[in-house]
């Protein structure tokens, strides 16, 4: 078998891309090792960037996506009991767009059969072979039977725990990370969302999240302990713990129902540079981690396919390497921005378990600091909506 593109991984990074390549006249195989039922009930991120919905719209996915998406001005932070606004269209011109990444990936998977481009689905990815050439072999498991394909270009868009970043050979990457010392638990529930915005809560008892995903369907997270298991949360425990933080006159209005999935993250900031090795690049996950909190992890892997598309839908069409050799460094740019950024909402929302009384006093004067200076909201909604591509 041979195409022009294997891409590994058919989470939105991998649809996306699979996506704008089609478009071009580019031929792609997708390989997926899950079912794309799995793939559909995974419950991940809420929030695009203007870019990102542009970039769907582009890839012919963005009908759903216009219909029932949420256009959001801006956003809530609660601390001490006062819920502050950021208001991102008069501070930036700009909104975003609540809608699911579950939504997306159904989206871009039904634009992609439409078109009857392949994807292999519970096809485990095993080895990458012969990157250093302009040749280069993707091999696969399908029900017990090894395959292989013949490639100009290997896209690995195959997430944090992929195979891709993992076949670069050692001294090629350089990884910088940072695990912080708690989780997320998140709960879905059919039930219409607390607030009108998202809420971000700074509280004694840890950081909470009230968003949303449609006017009937609510999101929450809670900060919770790395150990935490998610049997011993019973929806009444989230619930309880859930108004305990969230500000009183929210804790009355919540409405409460039986959970429709309920999870634990780690939260993690990572790297790997470069995004590239010889015909391999890396795009998403697959090349780096954002802890959730300023809602950039699917944006991210957004921008890094609209640099990838562009290099390799010139490669294609020219035979000319130069975008594709400044794909990584370009990607990177914006990689870094969107790392401080949700480092720097982690830092500032979240109540950690080792902060000395300095450091708390610091994270209160920063949120004053916030509250009362149009400049610090500004530099908080112009990095929420997205920074130019
Ligand atoms: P994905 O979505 O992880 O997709 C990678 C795909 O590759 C497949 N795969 C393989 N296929 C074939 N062969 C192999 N050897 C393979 N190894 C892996 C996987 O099965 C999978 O289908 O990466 P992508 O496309 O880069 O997309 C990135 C986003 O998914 C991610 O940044 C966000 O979802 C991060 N994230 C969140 N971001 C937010 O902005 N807000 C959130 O609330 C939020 N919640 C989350 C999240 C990520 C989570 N993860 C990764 C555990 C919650 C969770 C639980
Ligand atoms: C979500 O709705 O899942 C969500 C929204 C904003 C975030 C993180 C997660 O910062």
């Amino acid at each position: 078998m041979r195409t022009q593109c294997v891409i590994i991984g058919s989470g939105p990074a991998g649809l996306l891309l699979g996506q704008l390549l089609n478009r071009a006249g580019v031929d792609t195989i997708v390989l997926e090792r899950k079912s794309l039922d799995y793939v559909l009930g995974r419950i991940r991120a809420g929030v695009l960037e203007q870019g990102a919905v542009a970039l769907i719209e582009g890839a012919g996915a963005g009908a759903r996506m216009r219909a029932h998406g949420l256009t959001h001005d801006g956003v809530e932070i609660a601390f001490a009991g006062a819920r502050h606004r950021i208001d991102f269209k008069s501070l930036t011109g700009k909104t975003v767009m609540v809608y699911g990444q579950t939504e997306v990936t159904r989206d871009l998977a039904d634009a992609r059969a439409q078109c009857c481009a392949p994807s292999v689905y519970e096809a485990e990815v095993v080895g990458i072979l012969d990157i250093a050439t302009a040749h280069p072999r993707v091999r696969y498991v399908k029900d017990g039977t090894s395959h292989e394909i013949e490639c100009d270009i290997v896209a690995g868009c195959d997430g944090f725990h992929g195979v891709s970043r993992q076949s670069i050979p050692d001294g090629m990457l350089t990884s910088y990370e940072r695990l912080y010392p708690f989780g997320w638990l998140g709960l879905l529930v059919d039930q219409p969302p607390v607030a009108h915005e998202l809420v971000y809560v700074n509280h004694a008892r840890g950081f909470a999240l009230c968003s949303q995903r449609s006017p009937t369907r609510a999101r929450y997270y809670l900060q919770c302990r790395l150990e935490e298991h998610v049997e011993a949360w019973s929806d009444a425990r989230f619930w309880d713990e859930l108004r305990a933080r969230i500000c009183p006159d929210l804790a009355r209005t919540l409405k409460t129902g039986p959970a429709i999935e309920k999870s634990i993250a780690p939260l993690r900031s990572f790297v790997a540079e470069p995004m590239r090795c010889g015909r391999l690049f890396l795009a998403g996950d697959a090349a780096h981690i954002v802890p959730p909190t300023g809602a950039k992890g699917l944006n991210l892997a957004a921008s890094d396919v609209a640099y990838l598309s562009q290099a390799l839908i010139d490669f294609f069409r020219t035979g000319r390497q130069d975008a594709l050799d400044g794909y990584s460094a370009r990607a990177l740019r914006r990689v870094w921005k969107a790392e401080r950024f949700s480092w720097w909402m982690t830092q500032l929302l979240h109540r950690f378990p080792d902060a000395s009384a300095f450091e708390q006093k610091m994270q209160e004067a920063e949120l004053s600091y916030l509250f009362q200076s149009r400049a610090a909201q500004t530099m908080l909604a112009e990095n929420y909506v997205g920074l130019p591509y």
